[in-house]
């Protein structure tokens, strides 16, 4: 089977998508996704500009061999840019593979090892009132485990909540959003926060918080230590993590489970946290971290250390990746948990897929390839907008920060 065509559709139904299409001679097509979050032309023009040359006229069955060659051949390796265009080449070359074989991909991953895939729900609000019912909101949905964040006193934004009591979508038009930031008031209130969910769900949930990367390792280690009564299924991106060995000093201090990982992009960021157990889940994904040839082999280096995964879920990784990643997560035999925020109505249409949700479990589907498709005359009804995340700073003097 010999690539014929390959396309990157870059679209923006009330978010921006890069999506990567791939054509063959025996008229099969693969799909893969390619978005990063407020820096996605880069990514797009990384594959229309540098891969997509080197792609048509390669056997589309040999998905080893040209990730080795996107990898290795490219000489300057790693980095968001270069492992979500891997990742995109890669995801596409498997859905094909699937297709031509006739069966959805996790069977060719290696079949089922569960049934279905649990996930978690994000629960937001501005203040812990509306949080409460928000957690309480997606329990009534089904969901089984459920992420909480909320506004925290006398800050204006922050991470992971509304601003205008909507679906949460941090990108933004236009600059970047300044949002502040003051650590003693957010150390002060997320243990007031699971108190009063905690007090209101019971224990039947398992209960989830991100606080994105914004606390010193000591801080990160205060807050894990106060939340432990309410035993959290994790605390995720508790301090940055490009020096792994923060990781050791909040380990020493806390028995609260640590989650990271999103925004890494091979195993080399995984590596000395997983080896030293620093962690209990790895958050890496199949947009951001190589496709699905990669995350294989971080989630094989994680389970020898009982490592979980927790793939990264967010509305900004495309349905493709969503699909993409239930069908790593019925297969993955060190499975954690999923992170489940669903599309809006308008990516769903352009985006039409087999995988459903149903009472706090997904499911990929039995569709061959991944089971996600994209409705081009559509998307080119969203043309891209310029987004970008916010910026952090420190409500008391300006200094930027962690966001
Ligand atoms: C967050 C993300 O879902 C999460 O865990 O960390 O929403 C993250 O802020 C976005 O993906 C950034 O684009
Ligand atoms: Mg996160």
């Amino acid at each position: 089977m010999k690539i014929t065509g390959a396309r990157v559709i870059v679209c923006c139904p009330g978010r921006n998508f890069v999506t990567l299409k791939l054509e063959t001679d025996q008229g099969l097509t693969g799909l893969g996704d390619a978005s990063l979050n407020g820096r996605e032309l880069a990514v797009a023009s990384y594959l229309n500009d540098h891969v997509v040359p080197l792609l048509v006229g390669r056997d589309a069955t040999r998905i080893e061999d040209t990730w080795q060659y996107l990898y290795r051949g490219a000489y300057w390796r790693r980095g968001p840019v270069t492992m979500s265009a891997i990742a995109a080449v890669d995801t596409a070359l498997w859905d094909l593979k699937a297709k031509a074989a006739g069966m959805p991909l996790y069977q060719l991953l290696g079949g089922a090892s569960r049934e279905r895939v649990l996930v978690y729900a994000h629960a937001n609000g501005r203040d812990i009132a509306e949080t409460v019912d928000e957690v309480q909101r997606q329990a009534a949905l089904g969901y089984r485990a459920i992420r909480a964040q909320s506004g925290v006193p006398g800050l204006n934004k922050v991470y992971g909540v509304a601003t205008d009591g909507k679906h949460y979508e941090p990108a933004t038009r236009g600059l970047p959003r300044e949002e502040d930031w003051d650590t003693p008031r957010y150390l002060r209130h997320v243990p007031q926060l699971f108190d009063a969910v905690r007090s209101a769900i019971g224990w039947e949930h398992e209960l989830l918080h991100d606080v994105h990367h914004r606390l010193t390792p000591i801080e990160a280690a205060r807050l894990g230590k106060d939340l432990e009564p309410y035993r959290l299924f994790w605390m995720e991106d508790a301090t940055p993590a490009e020096n792994p060995e923060a990781f050791r000093l909040v380990r020493r201090h806390t028995t609260t489970p640590l989650a990271v990982g999103e925004i890494f992009n091979t195993v080399w960021d995984c590596k000395a946290l997983i080896e030293e157990q620093l962690i209990d889940f790895i958050r890496t994904t199949v947009v951001h971290a190589g496709g699905l040839t990669h995350l294989r082999r971080i989630a094989d280096l994680a389970a020898l250390y009982q490592v979980r995964t927790g793939s990264h879920g967010a509305t900004d990784l495309s349905p493709v990746c969503m699909g993409a990643a239930l069908h790593f997560d019925l297969w993955v035999p060190n499975f954690g948990i999923q992170e489940h925020m669903p599309h809006n109505e308008a990516t769903d249409a352009v985006f039409p897929h087999a995988y459903r949700f149903d009472a706090g479990f997904m499911h990929p589907g039995e569709a061959p390839g991944h089971g996600v498709e994209i409705d081009e005359a559509l998307a080119a009804k969203y043309p891209y907008q310029r987004a970008y995340l916010p910026v952090n700073r420190l409500q008391r003097d300006g200094t930027l920060w962690d966001w």
